[in-house]
């Protein structure tokens, strides 16, 4: 990452081989974010790392915040040399939902109308895979931001709830849906109709969460998932999301029949021939995306 910022810095775009100038344009947006950061780990900066940074509220997820999230989401999936995405939050909390006061005098006409908070599955909508380090609360849309995630990593700090029962409402982004998906039916009425919030040891029995891990080592622990990924042939790992995806979606038989096309249609890139060839040849595999 250093060496990747370091380069930026000192050679500006002209000059710059094709992927460190877009990572250039990439890192350059970063900077004139407010409530959001982007950083490039991994070797070759193949894995950025999106921290939502309103620590003093929180992270809740106001407008602006979200929209930031959103820009920083569309560089990363332009940009070809990020493989993998981290996102977490900075302070004590992942996220602790959206933005309470920025939203409580709303009415129902201009959120139909406005239809208000549509941007908030961008982050479902990402392409490439998409790791949550739960460093904290992530409540509400926090926690339907981790639930949007492909693996959710939880530092022993992280607490997973739904309290918007208690504000006279209920889950609008998928809370009422992903999570019973992730954790079944009664835990997710529970969560839900009583806002009990879950420990990071629940959290992973329950399936919400893959791996509980002390604070200090969250960020690396997810970083070294993310860039284990990014090392594999980004074509591959865009189709097995979109299969895995699909099992929440469509029915056995269907999801099925979509995993066998896209297992076939890997036959047509050149990185499955690299792969099998590296294998057969013992060596390591030296995947170029195509
Ligand atoms: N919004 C605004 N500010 C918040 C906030 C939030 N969600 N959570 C915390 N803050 C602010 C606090 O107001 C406080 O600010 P100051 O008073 O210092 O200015 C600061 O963060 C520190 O919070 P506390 O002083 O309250 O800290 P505590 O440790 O005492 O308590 C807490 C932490 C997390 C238990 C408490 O802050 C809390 O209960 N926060 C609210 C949690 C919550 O109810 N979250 C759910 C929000 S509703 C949709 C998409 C998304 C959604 C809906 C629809 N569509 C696509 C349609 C999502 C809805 C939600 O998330």
């Amino acid at each position: 990452m250093a060496a990747v910022r370091m380069l930026v810095l000192r050679s500006g775009l002209a000059g710059l081989r094709p992927w460190a100038a877009s990572s250039a344009r990439f890192m350059s947006s970063s900077p004139s974010f407010q409530f959001v950061e982007v950083e490039r780990r991994g070797a070759e900066g193949s894995v950025a790392v999106v921290a939502l940074n309103r620590p003093t509220a929180l992270n809740a997820l106001s407008e602006a915040l979200m929209s930031e999230l959103g820009q920083a989401l569309d560089a990363a999936e332009r940009e070809a040399s990020v493989g993998a995405l981290v996102l977490t939050g900075r302070g004590r909390a992942f996220a602790a939902g959206a933005d309470i006061k920025e939203m409580r005098g709303r009415r129902f006409p201009d959120c139909y109308r406005e239809d208000f908070l549509a941007n908030w599955d961008r982050l479902a909508r990402v392409r490439k895979p998409v790791v949550a380090a739960v460093n904290g609360l992530a409540l509400g849309g926090g926690c339907e931001l981790a639930l949007m995630c492909d693996v959710v990593y939880a530092s022993e700090e992280a607490q997973f709830g739904q309290p918007e029962i208690l504000l006279g409402t209920l889950p609008g982004s998928g809370g009422t849906q992903r999570l019973v998906r992730a954790v079944g039916k009664s835990l997710a009425m529970e969560m839900v109709l009583s806002a009990r919030r879950l420990s990071a040891h629940e959290a992973l029995q329950a399936g919400l969460a893959s791996r509980v891990c002390p604070q200090a080592e969250l960020l690396d622990q997810a970083v070294a998932l993310a860039e284990r990924i990014a090392r594999c042939s980004q074509v591959a790992t865009t189709m097995a999301k979109e299969a895995v995806n699909a099992a929440f979606e469509v029915g056995l038989a269907e999801g099925c029949r979509l995993e066998k096309r896209l297992f076939h249609a890997s036959f047509a890139t050149r990185d499955r021939q690299e792969g099998m060839d590296a294998f057969a040849e013992k060596r390591e595999p030296r995947f170029t995306h195509q």
